[in-house]
Protein backbone atom coordinates (compact mmCIF):
# COMPACT_ATOMS: atom_id res chain seq x y z
CA UNK A 1 0.00 0.00 0.00
CA UNK A 2 1.06 3.21 -0.59
CA UNK A 3 0.07 7.06 -1.02
CA UNK A 4 0.07 8.24 -4.11
CA UNK A 5 0.92 11.97 -5.29
CA UNK A 6 -2.33 13.89 -6.45
CA UNK A 7 -2.03 16.41 -9.90
CA UNK A 8 -2.85 19.38 -9.69
CA UNK A 9 -4.82 22.17 -11.72
CA UNK A 10 -3.80 23.64 -13.91
CA UNK A 11 -1.55 20.43 -14.90
CA UNK A 12 -2.34 19.33 -18.68
CA UNK A 13 -2.15 15.77 -17.55
CA UNK A 14 -5.95 16.04 -15.66
CA UNK A 15 -7.14 16.62 -19.04
CA UNK A 16 -6.54 13.10 -20.55
CA UNK A 17 -9.36 11.02 -21.85
CA UNK A 18 -9.21 7.80 -19.52
CA UNK A 19 -9.36 4.14 -21.10
CA UNK A 20 -12.04 1.56 -20.53
CA UNK A 21 -10.39 -1.09 -18.31
CA UNK A 22 -10.11 -4.45 -19.73
CA UNK A 23 -7.21 -6.13 -17.61
CA UNK A 24 -9.19 -7.26 -14.69
CA UNK A 25 -5.77 -8.45 -12.76
CA UNK A 26 -3.69 -8.03 -9.55
CA UNK A 27 -2.08 -4.50 -10.64
CA UNK A 28 -5.64 -2.81 -10.75
CA UNK A 29 -6.75 -4.39 -7.72
CA UNK A 30 -3.54 -2.75 -5.91
CA UNK A 31 -4.04 0.44 -7.49
CA UNK A 32 -7.79 0.77 -6.27
CA UNK A 33 -6.25 0.21 -2.82
CA UNK A 34 -3.73 2.63 -2.93
CA UNK A 35 -6.33 5.13 -4.46
CA UNK A 36 -8.27 4.61 -1.65
CA UNK A 37 -5.35 4.53 0.70
CA UNK A 38 -4.59 8.21 -1.06
CA UNK A 39 -8.10 9.35 -0.55
CA UNK A 40 -8.26 8.49 2.69
CA UNK A 41 -4.98 10.06 3.70
CA UNK A 42 -6.18 13.52 1.92
CA UNK A 43 -9.83 13.80 3.46
CA UNK A 44 -11.27 13.03 0.36
CA UNK A 45 -14.89 11.10 -0.50
CA UNK A 46 -14.03 10.49 -3.98
CA UNK A 47 -10.54 10.26 -6.34
CA UNK A 48 -10.24 9.35 -9.64
CA UNK A 49 -7.01 7.15 -11.59
CA UNK A 50 -7.05 10.60 -13.72
CA UNK A 51 -5.95 12.34 -10.57
CA UNK A 52 -2.87 10.16 -9.91
CA UNK A 53 -2.00 10.32 -13.23
CA UNK A 54 -3.42 6.97 -14.34
CA UNK A 55 -5.18 7.71 -17.19
CA UNK A 56 -8.12 4.02 -16.78
CA UNK A 57 -11.85 4.10 -15.59
CA UNK A 58 -11.03 4.10 -12.25
CA UNK A 59 -13.06 5.24 -9.10
CA UNK A 60 -12.78 5.17 -5.62
CA UNK A 61 -15.61 6.95 -3.28
CA UNK A 62 -16.30 6.77 0.42
CA UNK A 63 -19.24 9.00 2.03
CA UNK A 64 -19.51 7.61 4.82
CA UNK A 65 -18.95 9.56 8.20
CA UNK A 66 -16.98 7.01 9.43
CA UNK A 67 -14.92 7.07 6.27
CA UNK A 68 -15.15 2.87 6.68
CA UNK A 69 -17.31 2.06 3.40
CA UNK A 70 -14.64 2.49 0.15
CA UNK A 71 -16.86 2.02 -2.86
CA UNK A 72 -14.65 0.96 -6.58
CA UNK A 73 -16.41 1.69 -9.46
CA UNK A 74 -14.60 0.32 -12.70
CA UNK A 75 -15.79 1.64 -15.88
CA UNK A 76 -19.02 3.75 -14.61
CA UNK A 77 -21.63 4.81 -16.85
CA UNK A 78 -24.23 7.10 -15.82
CA UNK A 79 -27.35 7.01 -17.14
CA UNK A 80 -29.52 10.31 -16.19
CA UNK A 81 -33.21 9.22 -15.74
CA UNK A 82 -34.83 12.53 -15.23
CA UNK A 83 -33.48 15.39 -17.18
CA UNK A 84 -35.79 17.75 -14.17
CA UNK A 85 -34.59 16.60 -11.32
CA UNK A 86 -31.27 18.99 -10.75
CA UNK A 87 -29.30 19.43 -7.59
CA UNK A 88 -26.78 22.09 -6.78
CA UNK A 89 -24.16 21.01 -4.84
CA UNK A 90 -20.76 23.09 -3.42
CA UNK A 91 -17.70 20.85 -4.65
CA UNK A 92 -14.54 20.97 -3.93
CA UNK A 93 -11.66 18.66 -5.60
CA UNK A 94 -8.36 17.42 -4.55
CA UNK A 95 -6.92 18.45 -7.82
CA UNK A 96 -8.28 22.15 -7.29
CA UNK A 97 -6.96 22.79 -3.28
CA UNK A 98 -9.23 25.60 -1.54
CA UNK A 99 -11.59 25.76 -4.76
CA UNK A 100 -15.46 25.33 -4.06
CA UNK A 101 -17.30 25.68 -7.19
CA UNK A 102 -21.21 25.25 -7.10
CA UNK A 103 -22.47 22.92 -9.49
CA UNK A 104 -26.06 21.77 -10.37
CA UNK A 105 -26.17 17.90 -11.53
CA UNK A 106 -28.91 15.32 -12.10
CA UNK A 107 -29.82 13.49 -9.13
CA UNK A 108 -32.22 10.55 -10.62
CA UNK A 109 -29.35 8.48 -12.46
CA UNK A 110 -28.91 4.55 -12.99
CA UNK A 111 -25.39 3.43 -12.74
CA UNK A 112 -23.91 0.48 -13.88
CA UNK A 113 -20.40 0.03 -13.55
CA UNK A 114 -17.75 -3.39 -12.54
CA UNK A 115 -16.23 -4.18 -9.48
CA UNK A 116 -12.12 -5.50 -9.76
CA UNK A 117 -12.95 -8.62 -10.18
CA UNK A 118 -14.84 -7.67 -13.31
CA UNK A 119 -18.49 -8.37 -12.53
CA UNK A 120 -21.20 -6.54 -13.48
CA UNK A 121 -23.29 -3.62 -11.11
CA UNK A 122 -26.26 -1.55 -11.19
CA UNK A 123 -27.70 0.68 -8.77
CA UNK A 124 -29.74 4.27 -8.68
CA UNK A 125 -27.19 6.39 -6.39
CA UNK A 126 -29.25 9.50 -5.01
CA UNK A 127 -27.87 12.67 -3.07
CA UNK A 128 -23.99 12.79 -2.58
CA UNK A 129 -23.32 9.62 -3.74
CA UNK A 130 -24.98 10.57 -7.09
CA UNK A 131 -23.20 13.90 -6.74
CA UNK A 132 -19.55 12.64 -6.37
CA UNK A 133 -19.52 9.80 -8.60
CA UNK A 134 -20.61 12.21 -11.58
CA UNK A 135 -17.92 14.60 -10.42
CA UNK A 136 -15.35 11.24 -10.59
CA UNK A 137 -16.79 10.52 -14.09
CA UNK A 138 -16.12 13.90 -15.29
CA UNK A 139 -12.43 13.35 -14.42
CA UNK A 140 -12.19 9.97 -16.29
CA UNK A 141 -13.30 12.87 -19.21
CA UNK A 142 -10.42 15.37 -18.65
CA UNK A 143 -13.62 17.67 -16.81
CA UNK A 144 -12.53 20.13 -14.08
CA UNK A 145 -14.73 22.04 -11.63
CA UNK A 146 -13.61 25.60 -13.13
CA UNK A 147 -14.92 24.18 -16.38
CA UNK A 148 -18.56 25.06 -14.79
CA UNK A 149 -17.14 28.56 -13.68
CA UNK A 150 -17.62 31.73 -15.81
CA UNK A 151 -14.39 32.82 -18.56
CA UNK A 152 -13.81 35.62 -15.57
CA UNK A 153 -13.99 33.60 -12.21
CA UNK A 154 -11.83 30.39 -13.94
CA UNK A 155 -9.14 32.95 -14.95
CA UNK A 156 -9.50 34.32 -11.77
CA UNK A 157 -8.83 30.71 -10.08
CA UNK A 158 -6.05 29.92 -12.66
CA UNK A 159 -3.90 32.72 -11.41
CA UNK A 160 -3.52 31.93 -7.88
CA UNK A 161 -3.42 28.07 -8.87
CA UNK A 162 -0.33 29.62 -10.69
CA UNK A 163 1.23 31.88 -8.53
O1 LIG B 1 -13.30 15.33 -1.51
C1 LIG B 1 -14.12 15.72 -2.35
N1 LIG B 1 -15.26 16.33 -1.95
C2 LIG B 1 -16.31 16.60 -2.79
C3 LIG B 1 -17.33 17.43 -2.30
C4 LIG B 1 -18.43 17.70 -3.08
C5 LIG B 1 -18.54 17.16 -4.34
C6 LIG B 1 -17.54 16.35 -4.84
C7 LIG B 1 -16.43 16.07 -4.07
S1 LIG B 1 -15.20 15.02 -4.69
C8 LIG B 1 -13.80 15.57 -3.80
C9 LIG B 1 -12.62 14.65 -4.03
C10 LIG B 1 -12.17 14.78 -5.48
O2 LIG B 1 -11.55 15.70 -5.91
N2 LIG B 1 -12.54 13.82 -6.27
O3 LIG B 1 -12.22 13.89 -7.58
NI1 LIG C 1 -12.04 16.01 -8.03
Amino acid sequence: MSIMKILKYPDPRLRTVAEVVTKFDKSLDNLSKDMLETMYAENGIGLAATQVDFHIRLVVIDISEERDEPLIFVNPIVKVLDNKSLVPCEEGCLSIPGASVEVTRPDKIQLNWLDVKGNEHEDNPQGLLAVCIQHEIDHLQGKLLVDYLSPLKRARLKSKATK
